[in-house]
């Protein structure tokens, strides 16, 4: 069997808004559309990804959060609708998805064989949670790959950035280990947005976007910040800053989805791609991709 390899590394956020705003027929609210330039983001991330061959989408969520280990959806099939607790006015939606439930225990095992503390979720009545519905959506709307649905362990509220850092980084190399041993083509989503200061009132209608722009000048400060290194390739410098980032930037990193996914894609230094920046209710949001395809041996 061949081995099983990483095709694409995404940074894929999630806010409801832009699942709302492009109005599908799972989602029963509508709107006049909104946050384009994210939008147009994605239209170019799935463009990219439009001839690339892959069998599974492997992701990670900040709203799945588990405060005893990191788990995984352990059931083939789930199937229902999904309401944002924050935001129901714009995101209820339906959904009926393929788990691939092999891929997700071969992840646990590894990850347990290495220490971690893991479980698989076998409740056939979960709910999926709105951060892994919206970035899988927004990446492959036809929703015609399985997926890998893996939890936020908040480790972070029990101990540290720190803490968090070390767990996710070694749940990457499981994940990247796991993958090679399935031969299968894989494509990984951090389903996060980069600052996370919100506003607390919304204007009506919600997709008005003269009204939309990052809570303040740090913010903004720290997204540039990060994508920069992120387009320089300083992976390790995106690390060594997170504790930092996470504390002044109220950062959606500190679910540990971006840490997993460096450490997945070993801690690249090649170049991601920026395929879009926007800002959500005054938080930010970059699309960016690591073209991993293309990186060969
Ligand atoms: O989950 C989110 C988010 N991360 C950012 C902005 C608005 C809503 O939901
Ligand atoms: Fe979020």
């Amino acid at each position: 069997m061949a081995q099983g390899s990483i095709v694409a590394g995404c940074l894929a956020p999630h806010p409801p808004h832009l699942v709302y705003a492009e109005n599908p027929e799972q989602n029963e609210p509508t709107s006049e559309g909104g946050w384009e330039q994210l939008r147009w983001g994605y239209e170019r991330l799935r463009k990219s990804l439009e001839n690339v061959d892959y069998d599974v989408i492997v992701i990670l969520s900040p709203h799945w959060q588990t405060y005893v280990g990191t788990h995984f959806i352990g059931v083939e099939k789930c199937s229902s609708k999904s309401v944002d607790p924050v935001f129901p006015n714009l995101f209820r939606f339906n959904y009926d998805l393929e788990i691939d439930v092999e891929l997700a225990k071969a992840i646990h095992d590894k990850a347990q064989a290495e220490g971690m503390s893991v479980k698989m979720m076998t409740n056939p009545d979960f709910r999926v949670d709105y951060g892994t519905l919206v970035s899988c959506h927004m990446v492959r709307p036809e929703w015609d790959k399985p997926i890998v649905s893996i939890s936020s362990n908040r480790s972070l509220s029990y101990y540290s950035v720190e803490v968090m850092q070390e767990m996710m980084l070694e749940l990457g190399r499981s994940t990247a280990k796991a993958i090679e041993e399935s031969g299968k083509k894989c494509l990984l989503i951090a389903s996060n947005s980069l600052s996370h200061r919100h506003f607390v009132t919304e204007t009506n209608p919600p997709e008005d976007m003269s009204k939309e722009h990052i809570t303040s000048h740090a913010m903004h400060l720290w997204d540039m910040k990060m994508i920069e290194l992120m387009r320089a390739g300083k992976s390790q410098q995106i690390i060594d800053e997170m504790p930092e980032f996470c504390e002044q930037a109220i950062a959606e990193t500190d679910g540990g989805a971006l840490t997993w996914l460096l450490s997945a894609m070993d801690i690249p230094e090649q170049p991601a791609i920026l395929h879009g920046y926007g800002t959500i209710i005054g938080t930010g949001n970059a699309i960016m991709e690591w073209p991993c395809r293309e990186w060969g041996e």
